[in-house]
């Protein structure tokens, strides 16, 4: 009896990854349709242009949603799209998601809305360069009094930021990301301001009384250490410190982790605290944590770093980095797990890991959470007469579904599940090859077909967890 009664068994998705209608209707160009028309950035050069074409077919994917009984649906909303130029306000485009939230609440599925998910306008990009300037957090929080003002009475769900730690990441240090940069220092300043920007959203939502709950999203894998050497034990406490709790300490206590700060200074990397910088990150904490699981991470010793860390074949079928040294390479090093297999895209696959995610967010900040995405990405094939037979999918969830109610049963206060996604979708670095949802969109990069929609195996299966709440699996 693990799963609550009104457990969410919902399932995600980002604007820029299902909408297409790039300029349609008065929305203006974002960073990533920008960045993906530059030949190189993504795989086989595949945009968001079209995607699945969500913009003109959102009813038909609510029909779909309907017919699953999925309870929840995680959808971003395009800030240029609502705002094109980042500040003043485009009717059409706030009509457009008015439409798509009548619509899943109609069909009995409760809106989970995503304020960022990485398309930010282009425009605010080249006026101050976006999230490395302080400017963005009087836009972003004037975007969200919009959001509130528009959709609050309709949505009690509100997801701040999506992975703060990745958009940045890749976009300042790994180079994946615009502005495909590699530089530690400007990495940590975009950081400061978007946590910033993010508990200045949190704060509005809260004076302005809407009734419902925020939390920002966090790419979260637990850290694992080699072996039970203790050098080996240090780098994975070094990485906790630098890869999670810098973000979800600030999130969750709204202050700094003391040792990840001095980390961090021991490198000649700092955090540029203005005054009041820290009263609003205490006065902008979350109710939930919003947590996307895809994979612990396994560290060693830097010292004893391994050059052979599994490469799988990610290469071939997405763009990679090709960063070498960051300053943190002298606090841990990345390695294999022997104990886990890993996916066609090189992910360590780990259900026991999501458990051990959920018990140590609940024992460090006691708070709610919500796992707002967790899934496989991997290589489907359309059968002849229109089915996609993807057990190793069920398997993968399934086992997932598990280890949530294993952490319910040991105490963490979990408030829904969405799966990464519902339908497939345009994957950032992978193109269409990449797919993770239940129903299967009929297009690839080269060729756009009529984009029509499959239901796979699992969509059938997740049907009947939601039906028995969890008990069939
Ligand atoms: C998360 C993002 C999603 C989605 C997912 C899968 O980091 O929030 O937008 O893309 O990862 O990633 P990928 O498509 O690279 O496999």
């Amino acid at each position: 009896m693990a799963f609550q009664d009104n457990f969410l068994w919902g399932s995600a998705s980002a604007a820029y990854q299902i909408e297409g209608g790039a300029s349609l209707d008065g929305k203006g160009p974002s960073i990533w349709d920008t960045y993906s028309r530059i030949p190189g950035n993504t795989f086989k050069n595949t945009t968001g242009e079209v995607a699945i074409d969500f913009y003109h077919k959102f009813e038909e994917d609510i029909e779909l949603m309907k017919e699953m009984g999925l309870n929840a649906y995680r959808f971003s909303v395009s800030w240029p799209r609502v705002m094109a130029d980042g500040r003043t306000v485009n009717p059409k485009g706030v009509e457009f998601y008015h439409k798509v939230i009548d619509k899943l609440i109609e069909a009995g599925v409760e809106p989970i809305l995503t304020v960022y998910h990485w398309d930010l306008p282009q425009a605010l990009q080249d006026e101050y360069a976006g999230w490395e300037s302080r400017e963005i957090i009087k836009d972003f929080t004037a975007f969200c009094e919009l959001l509130y003002k528009e959709y609050g009475n309709k949505v009690k769900y509100w997801v701040t930021l999506n992975e703060q730690n990745i958009f940045t990441g890749l976009g300042y240090v790994q180079k994946l990301h615009p502005p495909k940069v590699s530089d530690y220092q400007r990495f940590i300043n975009a950081n400061h301001i978007a946590s910033l920007a993010n508990a200045s959203a949190i704060k509005l939502f809260r004076d302005m009384g809407i009734e419902g709950q925020v939390g920002p999203s966090f790419a979260y894998g637990p850290t694992y250490a080699k072996s039970e050497k203790p050098e080996d034990v240090i780098a994975m406490e070094n990485a906790q410190e630098v890869e999670n709790f810098l973000w979800m300490d600030v999130y969750a206590k709204g202050e700094y982790p003391r040792i990840g700060l001095k980390l961090l200074e021991n490198l000649g990397i700092h955090v540029d605290f203005q005054p009041g910088d820290k009263a609003l990150l205490k006065a902008g904490v979350c109710d939930f944590m919003g947590l996307n699981y895809y994979q612990s991470a396994t560290f060693i010793d830097p010292q004893q770093k391994q050059d052979n860390v599994q490469a799988g074949n990610a290469a071939q079928v997405s763009v990679v980095s090709e960063v070498k040294d960051i300053p943190t390479d002298k606090l841990y090093a990345r390695a294999d797990n022997d104990y886990l297999k890993m996916t066609d895209w090189n992910w360590a696959i780990d259900p026991n890991g999501l458990r051990v995610s959920l018990r140590r967010i609940t024992s460090r900040y006691g708070v709610p959470i919500l796992i707002s995405e967790n899934g496989l990405g991997a290589f489907d094939t359309l059968t002849e007469d229109g089915k996609v037979h993807d057990d190793y999918r069920i398997n993968f969830l399934k086992q997932h579904v598990e280890a949530i109610e294993a952490a319910i049963d040991d105490g963490c206060e979990v408030l829904g599940y969405c799966t990464w996604s519902f339908q497939d979708l345009f994957s950032w670095l992978n193109g269409y090859a990449k797919r993770y949802g239940f129903v299967y969109v009929d297009r690839d990069e080269e060729n756009e077909k009529e984009l029509k929609r499959y239901k796979k195996d699992s969509f059938y299966w997740y049907q009947k967890v939601i039906e028995s709440n969890g008990k069939e699996l």
